[in-house]
């Protein structure tokens, strides 16, 4: 039984084969019927000849359907089936809202409400398999570099990323949080395996609604050791994305198409240091500079224009953010203590990805943290990190939803969300 296209695809013309799948869309036209069946990696189109068991077939029932392979250039995989017969395994209890439709127009709230039916839809269907293709493309690229997949707690007595968006929880009489971040523990694992990767759930609580925040979200982490400097993480982000683009246009054409979409072809990313991008969009935008610490979002914006105008490209390694609005495990600029060693990449005019070389010395990292207000104590235990002898090294968080949106030009992050953790919803 087949239960892909790609397995179709590979029979051989007019075999009698039999598929399972649900029923996508069924027309009636009469003395014959067009059936679409949703099956694993997209929709097979079908023709159904009537004959004298010939039943009409209700909209998302799941089926077997036995017929004939027959190749056809103009349809959409190359091929349909003529269906010669139906066996109905299960039919709905009622008819699904109009969400399925790909002519549906849903809005988003409509669209989350019903996520267990609208995901049905074809484009819905195809930005999570989108999501799923990036990251089978980061997972080959890292483990074909010697990074090792690791798995670390998502409940912690503490995090990595300042504490005021942290979700409290209760754990059997101490105070616990859920990690805003793997921060601590793939550094902690760089002098065990040296280059160590995570793709993973993580958490805040931001407070507020925005277009590209989630409380849940998917974080691409990834940590190497033995660095000459952050550069060589921001190199490993061009290499591991220009990978995955090219996995993907290879291995899922199919998805492109049923997107519409084109994935960008990366060459040489810019670097532009945070004061000198900043300076230039005031310059050239005639803004004033009211946070001199950190990018508002319209400057995101304005220097991403600014490189697609000047540049033409769609990516930006903004480097060397202020020191003061960086974590502490940031390592400052020896030419410059005010600034760090660290970076954000830009894409279409949003950060997707931060990223930098961190402080791997112990009495530096002592006296940072107690610069920085925070107490030494609270980080025994990833402390020993450098207590116990740590190479210098860097890494990088990409937000997986926030990927996604862009490259999909969708204008809020819950749309590439599976389920969305906002502030308001916790179901489904
Ligand atoms: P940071 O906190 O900047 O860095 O997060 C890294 C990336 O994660 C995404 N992101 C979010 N996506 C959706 N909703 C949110 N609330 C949200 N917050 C962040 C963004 C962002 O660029 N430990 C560092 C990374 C590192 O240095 O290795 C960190 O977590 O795409």
């Amino acid at each position: 039984m087949f239960v892909t296209i790609k397995d179709l695809q590979k029979s051989e013309e007019k075999a009698e084969i039999t598929v399972a799948g649900m029923v996508h869309d069924f027309k009636d036209m009469g003395k014959f019927a067009f059936v679409s069946l949703r099956v694993a990696d997209g929709v097979v189109q079908c023709v159904y000849n009537y004959g004298a068991d010939v039943k009409k077939l209700k909209l998302e029932s799941a089926v077997t359907a036995s017929g004939e392979k027959i190749d056809d250039r103009r349809a959409p995989n190359g091929f349909e089936i003529h269906i010669k017969n139906v066996n109905v395994l299960s039919v709905p209890h009622e008819d699904a809202p109009d969400l399925i439709k790909n002519k549906s127009k849903t809005s988003m709230d409509a669209d989350l409400k019903y996520r267990v039916v609208s995901l049905r839809n074809n484009r819905r269907r195809a930005v999570f398999a989108l999501q799923s293709a990036l990251v089978a493309g980061f997972r080959a690229f890292l483990s074909q570099n010697a990074f090792t997949e690791i798995f670390s707690p998502k409940i912690g007595a503490g995090s990595a990323e300042g504490g005021a968006n942290m979700f409290k929880l209760e754990y059997f009489g101490q105070k616990a949080f859920l990690a805003q971040s793997p921060q601590f523990y793939k550094q902690m694992l760089i002098p065990v395996y040296m280059r160590v990767f995570e793709i993973a759930p993580v958490f805040r609580a931001e407070k507020h609604d925005t277009p590209r925040h989630l409380n849940e979200y998917i974080s691409v982490d990834f940590e190497m050791g033995f660095i000459d400097s952050f550069k060589d993480i921001c190199e490993t982000e061009r290499n591991m994305l220009k990978f995955t683009f090219d996995y993907i246009r290879e291995n899922y054409p199919n998805l492109l198409s049923t997107l519409k979409i084109e994935l960008p072809d990366i060459k040489e990313i810019p670097y532009v240091t945070f004061r000198e991008a900043k300076e230039a969009v005031a310059a050239k935008y005639n803004r004033k500079i009211k946070d001199p610490y950190d990018l508002e979002p319209e400057e995101e914006r304005l220097i991403s224009q600014m490189y697609k105008e000047e540049f033409d490209t769609d990516f930006v390694f903004v480097t060397h953010y202020p020191d003061k609005k960086r974590p502490f495990y940031a390592k400052n600029d020896p030419n410059d203590e005010k600034y760090t060693l660290s970076f954000d990449l830009l894409y279409k005019g949003m950060e997707i990805t931060t990223g930098g070389q961190r402080v791997h010395n112990y009495e530096e990292q002592y006296a940072k943290m107690e610069r920085k207000g925070l107490a030494p104590a609270d980080f025994e235990s990833y402390l020993m990190l450098h207590k116990y002898g740590c190479p210098p090294h860097g890494g990088l968080g990409l937000g997986l939803e926030r990927f996604c949106m862009k490259i999909l030009d969708e204008a809020n992050i819950r749309t590439t969300s599976l389920f969305p953790r906002d502030t308001a919803r916790l179901t489904p």
